[in-house]
């Protein structure tokens, strides 16, 4: 089975795209010589970028680690089983089980069918809440490295610049209102925290490099504050000539032990900004930002959801093409790749965790809570330093009008941000607004609505007014700014009709534009956000509403446009040119 991929689209066989259980991979490899030392200094790590659901890992039949969740990377230190025994190839065992249960994230049910007139003996499905293929496999890669024995374990970094509250906006530079001649150059301000492993006295210098490799600021010690002149600020894609600027933060430690010199270098990239959320507003660096952007899924033909480059490429070419500034990571953390260049080209992201069809009650419970707080704390310790995340997710369209929702996601969010101050934290709701108990926590109120689809279907000519209406409701209850975090109509690619009728290229290009005159209106007063659901047609379960999977894309599953891309991309251009700063250039049409 080729890794990374999930399992179910590789092979002839229906029994092994739908099965449910423990699935085995195995692998042996050979280490470098070096690595079996025992007296090398160094430690051997396993990394699994991301097994779905729960996994057990073993290295030559030891168990090394368990972990629990898909999405998230986990690791093992197999030193000591490395060099116990120099002479022979590693052998790598994973065993992954895709079962879901209240109390995963996400959860579901087995149901067993015990009808034996209807079922065969031992017959069971899996029920979930959420619509998409719960693919399963390991998607994302394994990796073995080493680090010296002492070496660094984490870095925090957090970013600032000087208070540009009486300024406005010049470039890259801001200008001071009471006196147009006066250009102040504005200073970067990066705080980090080191945390090592292995030793107690260890010896840390960081080193802040710009673009071109110039060492713009410098200093020692574990933690500790740098300051930018003339600093360079990441903007997001569209908002500035020269977005994504990153600049390297270079961490060195040493530390002595016996007879042993450890030293050990890591390199973060470090953007430099802020987000801050006002009660009509979202800004980054200060400046309104409008998100105009999508929804993903990490999916595609026969890799489902495995780690595919060339995909990857294609998708960040597709969302330069629309002119989207954002994505949301519906509905769970995408590959730490995909940040990657997120964080190089600009592109903003909502980060959201796999806490989606929390709908059971007793997904609301003690046990399911813990869980979730844990992997919050995954999450965040994966993407806190990436400038392209500005707020997390921590569910979609979760039961929240039940009682329990009210303690369950003020205790997930308080956690949140205590993990990670800098930024605002939400969860998407598609709950009565005056019924949603998790709506009071959040920072800024994100909406899905599917109006003239799931609510009035064919009837194109009340969007307008229930969606009006649903804005009006939700900020007069809360004055949070609003994301319509969902919003959207399946095509099926190439089907047409006049008048509009469901499921063709027209409908879905009145349902945007329908949905757009309603934005256009609030966006000057409280509306900071529009995401279209979806990016790219995906697989689901089979269902009768389901024609070979969810068919919301703008683009279908193998990337070609449909009618609705092009609506897109005239509009986010419009709203680009209207909002953004753009070179010249790179203006369109
Ligand atoms: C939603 C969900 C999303 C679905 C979408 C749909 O509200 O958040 O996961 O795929 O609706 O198309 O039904």
């Amino acid at each position: 089975m080729p890794v990374p991929a999930s399992f179910n689209d590789i092979t002839q066989d229906p029994r092994l795209r739908d099965f449910i259980g423990w699935v085995w991979y195995e692998k042996e490899v050979w280490v470098p010589q070096r690595w079996a030392d025992v007296d090398s200094g160094q430690r051997v790590v396993l990394r699994v970028g991301s097994a779905h659901y729960n996994s057990i890992a073993w290295v030559n039949g030891a168990q090394v680690t368990q972990h629990e969740g898909g999405h998230l990377p986990f690791e093992a230190d197999i030193t000591k089983l490395v060099q116990s025994n120099p002479s022979q190839p590693c052998r790598i065992t994973i065993a992954v089980n895709n079962t879901l249960n209240l109390h995963t994230l996400p959860p579901g049910s087995i149901q067993y069918m015990s009808d034996e007139t209807k079922y065969p003996a031992g017959y069971f499905v899996q029920n979930i809440n959420f619509d998409f293929f719960n693919y399963a496999g390991l998607h994302r890669p394994v990796l073995l490295y080493t680090t010296p024995k002492a070496c660094i374990d984490d870095i925090t970094v957090t970013t600032d610049f000087a208070d540009s509250t009486e300024v406005c906006f010049v470039g890259t530079m801001f200008k001071d209102t009471c006196n147009p001649e006066r250009f102040s150059a504005i200073t970067g301000v990066v705080n980090y925290v080191v945390s090592i492993k292995g030793s107690s006295n260890p010896s840390v210098t960081v080193a802040l490099s710009d673009k071109e490799g110039n060492v713009v600021a410098a200093a020692s010690g574990p933690a500790g504050m740098l300051k930018v002149a003339d600093v360079k600020l990441w903007w997001p894609y569209l908002m500035h000539e020269s977005p994504g600027y990153l600049y390297s933060l270079e961490v060195h430690m040493t530390a002595k032990s016996g007879s042993y010199q450890y030293e050990d270098y890591y390199t973060v990239p470090v953007g430099i900004r802020t987000v801050r959320v006002t009660s009509r507003q979202f800004l980054i660096n200060s400046k309104p930002f409008y998100f105009h952007g999508v929804n993903k899924h990490e999916d595609s033909d026969i890799r489902g959801k495995g780690l595919d480059w060339p995909l990857i490429v294609k998708d960040f070419n597709l969302l330069q093409w629309l002119g989207a500034n954002s994505f949301r990571t519906s509905h769970y953390p995408y590959a730490e790749e995909i940040l990657d260049m997120c964080d190089r080209l600009g592109i903003v992201v909502i980060d959201e965790c796999p806490g989606v069809g929390i709908k059971d009650i007793r997904s609301f419970g003690n046990e399911s809570l813990a869980h979730h707080l844990i992997v919050m704390e995954e999450l965040v310790r994966r993407d806190k330093n990436r400038p392209s995340v500005v707020m997390w997710s921590v569910a979609n369209e979760p039961n929240s009008e039940l009682a329990p929702a009210d303690y369950y996601f003020k205790s997930v969010i308080t956690r949140t941000k205590s993990l990670d101050p800098t930024r605002p934290v939400t969860f998407v709701s598609n709950s009565n607004f005056n019924r949603d108990r998790g709506a009071p926590y959040v920072d800024v109120i994100c909406v899905n609505s599917y109006f003239s689809w799931y609510h009035d279907p064919g009837h194109l000519e009340v969007i307008q007014i229930q969606l009006n209406t649903q804005f009006e409701d939700w900020y007069k209850k809360y004055q949070k700014p609003i994301i319509q975090s969902e919003y959207g109509a399946d095509v099926v690619p190439g089907l047409h009709s006049d008048p509009p009728m469901m499921f063709t290229e027209e409908y879905q290009k009145i349902v945007l534009q329908e949905y757009h005159a309603v934005f256009d209106r609030k966006r000057k007063e409280y509306v900071v956000g529009e995401l279209i659901w979806n990016f790219a047609d995906f697989m689901t379960t089979q269902s009768t509403t389901r024609v070979v999977g969810n068919k919301k894309g703008i683009f279908s599953r193998q990337r070609q446009p449909k009618t609705g891309a092009f609506i897109l991309r005239d509009r986010y251009w419009k709203l680009a040119n209207e909002t953004g700063r753009l070179p010249l250039a790179a203006r369109y049409p």
